[in-house]
């Protein structure tokens, strides 16, 4: 069991490779992904919950993290920050590629136990991320959805928009953990969370 001071400690990550498909990566012991569309904030998560800026590379232009970025724990676990999706500039190649890719990291990656599966608290749920998650519960892969930029709704309209998320997304609220990088909030559960899943 872990007490309540290691569940805010932030989870030792360090860069480890990029690769471009799913061969590429380590061999590990237990694996968690984050997925969502580009600019949603994976990266900025990842830093939050290492507690280190700069970790995962963030940036105001969408698009940029197109490799399968692998950060490792002392312990050998995983963490996957994964290529964003929906960028409006992205070719038909590029869509095509990151389908494929997906496609294939999330059918074929053994030590997979968790996908954080990201959606923006501002935007709520996109036609694309709908299609992330039925493909997730499809495939059977463990995820837990994780709302974003919770700063940067009104507190005048959280409650409903908590309600209209969840809703979009088949869930129910208690389901989904909504976070802030920026101010964080719910930063030290999901690290406690990350920790359980990666097993340490
Ligand atoms: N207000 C606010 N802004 C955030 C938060 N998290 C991320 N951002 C901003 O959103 C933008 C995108 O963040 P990233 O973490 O780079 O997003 P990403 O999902 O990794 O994007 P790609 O790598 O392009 O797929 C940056 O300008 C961040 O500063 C948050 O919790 N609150
Ligand atoms: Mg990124």
């Amino acid at each position: 069991m872990r007490d309540t001071a290691s569940m805010t400690t932030p989870v030792p990550l360090t860069f480890l490779l990029s690769a471009d498909d799913v061969e590429g990566l380590p061999r590990s012991p237990r694996e968690v992904a984050v997925i969502g569309r580009s600019n949603v904030g994976k990266s900025s998560l990842l830093n939050a919950v290492a507690g280190k800026q700069g970790l995962a590379r963030t940036s105001k232009t969408p698009g940029r993290t197109q490799l399968l970025n692998c950060f490792v724990t002392p312990t050998g676990a995983t963490v996957v920050d994964l290529p964003g999706y929906g960028y409006a500039k992205a070719s038909k190649d590029d869509r095509r590629r990151w389908r494929r890719r997906m496609d294939r990291y999330l059918r074929e990656r053994e030590p997979l136990a968790m996908v954080l599966a990201l959606v923006d608290g501002e935007v709520g749920p996109t036609a694309l991320d709908l299609e992330v998650l039925a493909f997730l519960r499809d495939h059977e892969v463990p995820f837990t959805v994780v709302a974003t930029k919770h700063d940067k709704v009104k507190a005048s309209t959280r409650e409903r928009r908590k309600r209209d998320l969840a809703t979009g997304c088949g869930l129910e609220q208690k389901q989904i953990v909504w976070v802030s990088a920026e101010k964080n909030v719910n930063i030290p559960r999901l690290r406690g969370l990350v920790a359980a899943w990666l097993g340490s």
